[in-house]
């Protein structure tokens, strides 16, 4: 076996965004692009000479042939080990467990996340640190910097390595460990909830339905509901990840999930209702005939999670991206404890569950999670749920309008506006951001602005501060109108426009969200004119 040294020319565009490298499944697919993108993942971090790393991914098209090329580059760098799920699959929040219980130094996870995958579709490249976290912004710098630098790339002469096969094979002088990819994860799950309550639950007659997109979840919630849970066999469904997803989109939204969006709003439907995304980080959570917006869920998540048992002591504090409305704020204020403000993606969360600061994390596109591992977990919010209706025995809807009753209701929508074309994208986002400092000394319809800016986030743990993240326009009502350009896309420009208002209640808790919101709707489009500098009629995608 012989280590071949390939020169090559950079390649100028491998920055990643929100959360990791994504580009068109063709693109990566490209002599030496991926290599490239591995290769400055490896320099950016000091080499791999003598270091263990985790590999796996959410099983999308290229991923059986990318594992192959990144295994035989971590040999040739010097890597000491891999461990590799079985068949190259690992959830992320399964990676980011085993880079954490394996004391690793770190993950590569192949996964474009809810981009939909196949040839045609999108492929994508992550790598999280030693603490299970995705990478934070200083160390995407130095991929991206080592990526534009970048000579030449190291890989190994030798054939595949068999990953279908448990257990350990050498390549070279470096081991490569096959693991299951599903037990440590449903292990670490039984060991923070009360199997047995949702056991019970089940067996007085529950009903659910998961649906996992037939992307990387399958495997796991069938291991951890019907297997060890004992759900009723068919519970799970779309089980099998597919390299395609079997051509559907592996966002778990109300648009995306519409099969099981319309069981649910049936009068007869299931008591609980959750889907996943691709590499099974995000979850929509339903009851019979309702929808918990992200936002909310993160809210009762954190007000209930005394009745959990890995969270019965308390909670240090919690986090939401500042995008994501504030519910959670008021439950932090009544629980007394700390609430943070973040950029949206889940690196910002990683510090402040590394420095316990926060317990549990929330973001508004179908993210929650906590201090269990360093990424969103879809599943362990999904058992969360469940262990709190198992607890408090009572219907989703119930839980719900308990909450808006105790707390208020955060009306909130997120409008997407997806594939524009980028020279317009960026005339919004720029003719926003001339009128910031003119916005924030008026008023507006009869509502006065408090707050107009570009969001800046100053870490509260090392002081970092990282500017840019989003327009707001903040009310003096609480309500907010936000604009942010999506950095997980791989055509055009997305732009996300998020709306938030707030009802202190008695009154009014129950309206339709869009309704509830359409004068806030309203305003946004006399601001920002999306619809009339796009030629758009409207979003393409509303949650
Ligand atoms: C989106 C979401 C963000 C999430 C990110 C990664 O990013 O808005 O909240 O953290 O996706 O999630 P953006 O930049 O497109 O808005 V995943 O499940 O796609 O890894
Ligand atoms: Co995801």
């Amino acid at each position: 076996m012989t280590v071949q040294t390939v020169a090559v020319e950079p390649f100028d565009d491998q920055k990643p965004g929100t959360s990791g490298l994504r580009k068109k499944t063709r693109a990566f697919r490209r002599p030496h692009y991926l290599e490239c993108f591995v290769q400055a993942i490896f320099d950016a971090i000091g080499g791999a000479s003598g270091k263990t790393f985790v590999l796996g991914g959410d099983g999308r098209a290229f991923s059986p042939e990318a594992a192959q090329v990144i295994l035989r580059m971590a040999a040739a760098n010097g890597a000491a080990r891999v461990i590799v799920g079985q068949g190259a699959l690992l959830s992320t929040p399964a990676a980011s467990h085993l880079i954490r219980k394996r004391g690793t130094d770190g993950g590569i996870i192949l996964s474009a996340s809810h981009n939909p995958g196949g040839e045609d579709g999108d492929f994508g490249v992550k790598f999280n640190t030693a603490t299970g976290g995705p990478a934070p912004e200083p160390v995407t710098e130095r991929i991206y910097a080592a990526s534009r630098d970048l000579t030449d790339y190291r890989i190994m002469q030798t054939g595949d390595a068999d990953l279908a096969r448990l257990g350990t094979q050498a390549m070279g002088d470096m081991l490569i460990e096959v693991v299951d990819p599903v037990a440590d994860y449903a292990d670490l799950m039984e060991n923070l909830f009360d199997f047995r309550a949702i056991s019970a639950l089940f067996q007085s007659g529950f009903r659910m339905r998961f649906d996992a997109m037939n992307a990387i979840t399958g495997p796991y919630a069938t291991e951890v509901l019907e297997r060890r849970i004992g759900a009723p066999a068919g519970t799970v469904i779309r089980a099998v990840p597919l390299p395609d997803f079997g051509g559907a989109h592996p966002d778990p939204n109300p648009t995306w999930a519409d099969t099981l969006m319309a069981e649910m709003m049936a009068p007869d439907g299931p008591d609980f209702g959750a889907a996943s995304d691709g590499d099974g980080d995000r979850n929509m959570i339903l009851g019979r005939g309702v929808y918990v917006s992200p936002s909310d869920s993160i809210a009762v998540l954190a007000a209930n999670a005394t009745l959990v048992p890995a969270y019965a002591a308390g909670l240090a504090g919690v986090a939401r991206s500042m995008p994501t409305s504030a519910a959670l704020d008021r439950v932090a204020a009544a629980l007394d404890i700390e609430c943070h403000e973040t950029p949206t993606g889940w690196k910002f969360f990683s510090q402040l569950l590394d420095a316990n600061r926060a317990t549990l994390c929330g973001e508004e596109s179908f993210g929650t999670g906590s201090n269990h591992v360093r990424e969103k977990d879809g599943l362990w919010a999904v058992l969360m749920w469940l262990n709190i209706l198992a607890e408090r025995k009572e219907s989703v809807r119930e839980i719900l309008e308990g909450h808006w009753r105790r707390f208020g209701r955060n009306y909130y929508s997120r409008h997407d506006y997806e594939a524009l074309d980028a020279a317009v994208a960026e005339r919004v986002v720029a003719g926003l951001r001339e009128r910031l400092p003119t916005l924030a000394v008026q008023a507006i319809d009869g509502r006065t602005v408090v707050l107009a800016d570009d969001f800046a986030y100053t870490d509260p743990v090392d002081g970092s501060v990282t500017p840019g993240q989003g327009l707001r326009i903040v009310f003096g009502d609480g309500a907010r109108i936000i604009l942010r350009k999506s950095g997980t896309g791989t055509e055009g420009a997305t732009l996300r426009l998020y709306l938030e208002r707030i009802v202190a209640g008695p009154d009014g808790l129950t309206e339709d969200a869009q309704e509830a919101l359409a004068g806030i709707v309203a305003l946004a489009e006399d601001l920002l004119r999306i619809k009339a500098l796009s030629g758009r009629t409207g979003p393409d995608v509303i949650t």
